[in-house]
This record gives C-alpha cells, structure tokens and sequence, in this order.
C-alpha cells in the first residue's frame, strides 16, 4: 500500500518551543509537498474522537490534556509512498528509541509528548484529514 497522502500535526509542545518553522523545513526539506496546513486548537472532545483507538489505554487521559492545552499546526503532505516515508521521518513514538536526525530523535522530549503525529495508514491519512479540513480548505 502506497498512497500519496499523510496527516499530520505538530503537537502543543512543538509549538510550545518555537519549532514550527525547523520542523515545515525539514518535512519539506524530505520532499514532503504541504496541501492544506493551519494552526489550531483541539477540544477535549475533538482529542478524544482523534485518539479514539487508544481510550481503554492507561496514558489516554494525560494524552487528550497534552493534545488539547495549547494550539498545534494541522497540515496534509503530499508524496508518493507518504504514510511510510513520514513515520520514517519522524521516527519511533519514543524518542528514545527514535533514529538520528529523526524529527522526534531532535524535538521530542518523551514518548508522551513526542513533537509531532503521522497518520499510519492511507485510510486514516483520510479519515484524519478530513476530521481537521473542509473540502475547499485542502489543495
Ligand atoms: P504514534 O504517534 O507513533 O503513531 P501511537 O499511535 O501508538 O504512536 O500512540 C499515539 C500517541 O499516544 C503517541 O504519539 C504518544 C501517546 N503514547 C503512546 N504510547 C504511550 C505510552 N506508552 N505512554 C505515554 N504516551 C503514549
Ligand atoms: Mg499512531
């Protein structure tokens, strides 16, 4: 499965610490094309419909507060093969465990709060999207 379309968000601590630019620069930088991109503010609620998958997990509740306590950047990228290429990119959810020069490996702290969010298949690359996007908001 190869798809040309992720999701992604800079979460609340990537913004937190002005890494909004580095981050768009290396995305870009991979060859990454930005089709719909802004800065927003998810609700609980919203936190808990996009986390859904994971609410019977013991960090679900720290999860929507750290999603939900400042804005992220919401953006879709376009690539050939761009779901696995992405998540290549960014590295492992723990930053530990994350390669160098992975976005994570550089700008997460921990594996709760790990910068940035990759969809991780073509069918939630759409589902994730369109939750953040209209139609005429996407390019
Ligand atoms: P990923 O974001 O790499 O797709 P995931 O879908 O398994 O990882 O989990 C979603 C988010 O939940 C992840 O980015 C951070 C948080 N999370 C996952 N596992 C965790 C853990 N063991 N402790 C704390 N937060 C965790
Ligand atoms: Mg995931």
């Amino acid at each position: 499965m190869s798809g040309h379309k992720t999701f992604t968000m800079l979460k609340p601590d990537a913004v937190e610490k002005g890494h909004i630019g580095a981050i768009l620069n290396q995305i870009t930088a991979s060859g990454f094309k930005i089709t719909a991109m802004k800065l927003t503010q998810m609700t609980t609620a919203d936190a808990e419909t996009f986390y859904a998958i994971h609410k019977e997990r013991p960090f679900f509740g720290e999860l929507v507060e750290y999603m939900t306590r400042g804005p992220i950047v919401a953006a879709v990228l376009e690539k050939e093969n761009a779901v696995e290429d992405f998540r290549t990119l960014i590295g492992a959810t723990n930053p530990e465990d994350a390669a160098e020069g992975t976005i994570r490996k550089k700008y997460a702290a921990s594996i709760g709060e790990n910068a940035v969010h990759g969809s991780d298949s073509d069918e939630n690359a759409e589902i994730e999207a369109a939750f953040h996007f209209a139609g005429r908001e996407m390019f």
